[in-house]
C-alpha cells in the first residue's frame, strides 16, 4: 500500500474518533450530522501534500536515526498520519474562511462550503469548530508525551502567523479602493510568509522532527529557514495557477484581479509594464465585471508573464537547491527538503 492510501484509509476512523468525541458534550443528533458533514466536506478531497510530509519527513528523520532504509512503525505510522490529519484540519478551517473573505465560487471543484444554500455564514462557527478538533485530537493522542506543550505552542503560533498574513492581504486588497502603490514584492513576500509558508511547509516538518524526538534548536530553525523560502515559492505558483491555471485542474475559479489582491502577477506587471499598461490596470484592476478582469489578463499576455513566471520557477528551484545543499545534513537530512520540493516543482494544481 501507498503511504497516501494508508494517509486516506485513516480518515474515515479519525471522523468517527472525532464525531464520538461530541458525545461528552451530550451534542444532539443533529448537531453530530452537522459536524460530520462540514468535516467530510472540507478536510477531504484535496492533495493532502501538506498531512502526508508529516509521514514522509518522518520516514526520512527514522532512516537516518537508525542507519536503515527500513519502513515505518506501525506506531510511527499511526502517529504521524494523526498529525499529517490535524494540519489538513488546519487547512479546512483556514480554507472555509479564506473562500468566505475572498468570495470564492468553488473549491477542490465543488461549491466553497459557504456557498451551501442551508449553510451560508453557519460556516463560521464550521471553521471554529474544525479548528478546536486539532486541540481535542493533540489532548487525546499526544497529552503524554514530553513535547506536548510544546506541540500545542507550535500549531498556536502557525496559526497565529497564518492569520497575521491573511490580515494583510486582505487589508491591502480593500474592496472598491483600488490604489495599485500600495503593493510591493516586499510586501508581497511577507504576505505569503505569513498567510502560507509557516501552515503549509513549516509546519508539517517542525511536527516530524518533534516525533522523531529531536529537541535542538538549531534544527528547527534550519527547517524554517528552507521551508519558508519553499512555500514563498509555492504562493507564487497558486498566484499564477488564480489566473493561468484549468479551474477543472486546480478546482478552484480564480479571484484575485476581482479581490484586488496583492498577487505575484500584479506585482510583476507593475514592474515590467509602460506606462500605458500601468494605466490599463488601474483602469481595470479590482472590479468584478469580466470584462475588466479580461483588459487585466490582456496585460498579464502582452507582458509574456507566463514565460516571466517560468524563469522565476526555474531561478527559483536552483535558489532553494543552493540553500538545502549549503545546510547541514545531520541536522536535518536534505532529502526532506528535497521530497517537499520535487511534489510542487512545476505543479500544474
Ligand atoms: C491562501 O491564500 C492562504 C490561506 C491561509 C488559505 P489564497 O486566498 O490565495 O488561497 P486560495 O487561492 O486557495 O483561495
Ligand atoms: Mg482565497
Ligand atoms: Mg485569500
Ligand atoms: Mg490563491
Amino acid at each position: 500500500m501507498t503511504s497516501k492510501q494508508a494517509f486516506v484509509d485513516f480518515f474515515p476512523q479519525l471522523v468517527d474518533d472525532l464525531i464520538g468525541d461530541l458525545e461528552t458534550l451530550n451534542a444532539q443528533p443533529e448537531t453530530k450530522a452537522w459536524v460530520r458533514r462540514a468535516v467530510e466536506y472540507n478536510v477531504n478531497g484535496g492533495k493532502m501534500n501538506r498531512g502526508l510530509s508529516v509521514v514522509d519527513a518522518l520516514a526520512v528523520l527514522r532512516q537516518q536515526q537508525t542507519g536503515q532504509a527500513s519502513p515505518l512503525s506501525a506506531e510511527d505510522t499511526k502517529r504521524a498520519t494523526i498529525l499529517g490529519w490535524c494540519i489538513e484540519l488546519l487547512q479546512a478551517f483556514f480554507l472555509i474562511s479564506d473562500d468566505i473573505m475572498d468570495s470564492s465560487v468553488t473549491r477542490r471543484g465543488q461549491p466553497c462550503w459557504y456557498r451551501q444554500s442551508e449553510v451560508g455564514m453557519i460556516a463560521i462557527n464550521d471553521a471554529f469548530i474544525i479548528e478546536m478538533m486539532i486541540y481535542r485530537i493533540l489532548k487525546r493522542y499526544f497529552r503524554q508525551d514530553s513535547f506536548y506543550v510544546d506541540l500545542v505552542e507550535l500549531v498556536q503560533d502557525v496559526t497565529f502567523k497564518t492569520e497575521m498574513g491573511q490580515n494583510l492581504d486582505l487589508i491591502t486588497a480593500p474592496e472598491d479602493d483600488v490604489d495599485l502603490t500600495r503593493f510591493s514584492m516586499a510586501k508581497y513576500w511577507y504576505i505569503v510568509r505569513y498567510k502560507t509558508a509557516y501552515y503549509s511547509f513549516y509546519l508539517p516538518v517542525a511536527m516530524a522532527l518533534m516525533l522523531a524526538g529531536v529537541t535542538d534548536a538549531k534544527a528547527f530553525q534550519q527547517a524554517e529557514d528552507i521551508l519558508l523560502t519553499l512555500g514563498e515559492y509555492f504562493q507564487a505558483q497558486d498566484d499564477y495557477l488564480d489566473c493561468f491555471g484549468a479551474p477543472e485542474t486546480i478546482g478552484k475559479i480564480g479571484t484575485d484581479i476581482e479581490d484586488n489582491k496583492c498577487s505575484w502577477l500584479i506585482n510583476q506587471a507593475l514592474l515590467l509594464g509602460s506606462k500605458e499598461q500601468v494605466d490599463r490596470l488601474y483602469a481595470h484592476y479590482g472590479k468584478r465585471q469580466p470584462q475588466n478582469v479580461e483588459a487585466v489578463k490582456a496585460v498579464y499576455r502582452e507582458l509574456d508573464l507566463a514565460g516571466v513566471f517560468t524563469k522565476y520557477e526555474t531561478e527559483s528551484y536552483q535558489a532553494i537547491a543552493k540553500k538545502i545543499d549549503a545546510s547541514d545534513n545531520n541536522l536535518v537530512p536534505h532529502k526532506i527538503f528535497y521530497d517537499f520540493m520535487h511534489k510542487i516543482y512545476k505543479r500544474t494544481k
